[in-house]
This record gives structure tokens, C-alpha cells and sequence, in this order.
């Protein structure tokens, strides 16, 4: 009878999810999600767990996320595992985290190939460790031709360093005489940065209750709707993302019609 009971309500729930799932697919989904992190350490404090167990549930909810964003039919998912900030922490930990695209990747790698996702990254790749550049080549080499959602790494990014070399290689075209200050516009600017094959976010998610950007996406998120919940990242599942999913579409409602500017 107990048993019984359980199963109802489980099914009830995968239910409820599939039907969330259906009713956000019949309206707008974003094209470009972009997603702050953060949490795990205090997920890990709150169990009385070292720091790394935070970042490792940290690691399935990238898994379990990417796959319901891939299936709700969006373009892009951009998730911050790294940012150039991130250097300072201690060593130890630094160099737990370093591992964790291989760890990643061991693991999920065939199922991202099976749902046709494309694993990108952007950020400084040179000053990366020798084992992580490698996991993180041999996987996008795996999935470069790969139509489905394109999941971005941002590792070892920041964003004004970005904008800082974008400025860099269009001021030496500009010395070589290839390019003209005149020729600089919003759009040039874009295709320098290290996003210039993705489109804009539509939607920023960034989890566990800061309210900041921490140098991420600057110029890319000017028009983008931004998510901000008190949920840790690794307590952040399906049900937190379709609630994301469907705060945008019901602003997006709102400006219904309205286009570019008069949506500002
Ligand atoms: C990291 C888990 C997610 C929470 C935030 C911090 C810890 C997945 C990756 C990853 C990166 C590149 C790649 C494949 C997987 C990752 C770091 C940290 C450094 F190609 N999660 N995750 N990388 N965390």
C-alpha cells in the first residue's frame, strides 16, 4: 500500500515535469541561456562536506541541466565553471576543480554525443593545465559536428579581459592598415569576443542569491532578462529551470510584438 503510494506520487511529479516541459515548448524558448554557478561551496558547508564535494553535485546539475535545455530546443547554454578570479582560491582546491572537465567528460561525454550536443569553450585556454586543454579539445573535436544545443564552457573567462583582447587584434589591423577606426561598430566589436559564433543570452540564470555579474558576459548580456534565485547549483534542477524558462517567456508575453528598441 506504501508502496504503492510512493509510486503514485512519483509519477505525479515525472507527470507534472513532462507537462511543464510541453506547455514551455508551445511558447518562445530562449535561443542562448547563460548561467552563474554558484552555491556549491555553501551546499557543501551546509553538510558539513569539504568545498569540493559542493563542486562535484555542482557537476551533475551541469549534466542534468544541459539535457532539459537541449530537449526544450534551446540554441545555447553558457555555463561559468571558471573565471579568471578563480585562480586565487587555494590550491587544493584549484587543482580539484582543474579536474573536473576530464572527470566531466569521462562520464557524459558519450551521452552529449548521443543528444547531438556541441561542446564549446571560451576563455584563456593557454595558462590552463596540460590535462585539462586536452579533455576539453578531444571533446569538442568529438562533437564539432554536432547540430543540438551548443554548451559553452566559459572556463578560465573573464569578460573584461575579453573586451581587453577583442581591442587588442582590432587595434593591429587597424596598425597594419587593414581596418579603419571608422570601420569600428557595435557589431565589429562582437565578432571579436570570444562568443562571436553565438548569439546574445536571452536569458542569465544565476543561482544561491548574489545579485552581480562578477565579470561575466558584460557586453553580451546589455539586453538580456535576468534570473536571479536563492537556490544553491547543486540543488538546481529541472523544475528551477522551467521556472527560469517561464518567468522569460511571460515577460516575453508582455512585450509581445514589440521589437529591438521599443523593447528597451
Ligand atoms: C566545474 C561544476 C559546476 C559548478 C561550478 C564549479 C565547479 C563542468 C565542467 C566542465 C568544464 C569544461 C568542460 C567540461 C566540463 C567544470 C570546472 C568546474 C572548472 F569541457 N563542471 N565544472 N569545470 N564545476
Amino acid at each position: 500500500m506504501l508502496h504503492k503510494l510512493i509510486r503514485r506520487k512519483s509519477e505525479r511529479q515525472t507527470q507534472s515535469l513532462a507537462e511543464r516541459i510541453s506547455q514551455s515548448k508551445k511558447e518562445q524558448i530562449p535561443g542562448h541561456i547563460a548561467i552563474i554557478m554558484d552555491g556549491n561551496g555553501r551546499w557543501a558547508k551546509k553538510r558539513a562536506l569539504p568545498r569540493v564535494a559542493g563542486h562535484h553535485e555542482g557537476m551533475k546539475t551541469v549534466r542534468k541541466i544541459t539535457r532539459l535545455a537541449n530537449e526544450l530546443g534551446v540554441g545555447a547554454l553558457t555555463v561559468y565553471a571558471f573565471s579568471t578570479e578563480n585562480w586565487k582560491r587555494p590550491k587544493l582546491e584549484v587543482d580539484f576543480l582543474m579536474r573536473l572537465p576530464e572527470e566531466f567528460l569521462g562520464t557524459y561525454l558519450p551521452e552529449l554525443i548521443e543528444q547531438n550536443v556541441r561542446v564549446v569553450m571560451m576563455g584563456e585556454n593557454d595558462t590552463l593545465p596540460r590535462h585539462t586543454q586536452e579533455a576539453v579539445r578531444k571533446a569538442m573535436l568529438a562533437t564539432k559536428e554536432n547540430t543540438g544545443l551548443v554548451l559553452n564552457f566559459a572556463l578560465n573567462y573573464g569578460s573584461r579581459a575579453e573586451i581587453v583582447q577583442a581591442l587588442q587584434k582590432i587595434s593591429k589591423q587597424i596598425k597594419e592598415g587593414t581596418l579603419e577606426p571608422d570601420d569600428i561598430n557595435e557589431d565589429l566589436i562582437s565578432q571579436h569576443l570570444m562568443t562571436c559564433e553565438l548569439p546574445e543570452p536571452d536569458l542569465l540564470i544565476r543561482t544561491s542569491g548574489e545579485v552581480r555579474l562578477s565579470n561575466f558576459m558584460l557586453w553580451q548580456l546589455a539586453y538580456t532578462e535576468f534570473w536571479f534565485t536563492d537556490t544553491l547549483w547543486p540543488d538546481f534542477d529541472e523544475n528551477c529551470l522551467l521556472d527560469a524558462v517561464e518567468s522569460y517567456q511571460t515577460r516575453n508575453r508582455r512585450f509581445g510584438g514589440l521589437k529591438g528598441e521599443e523593447k528597451n
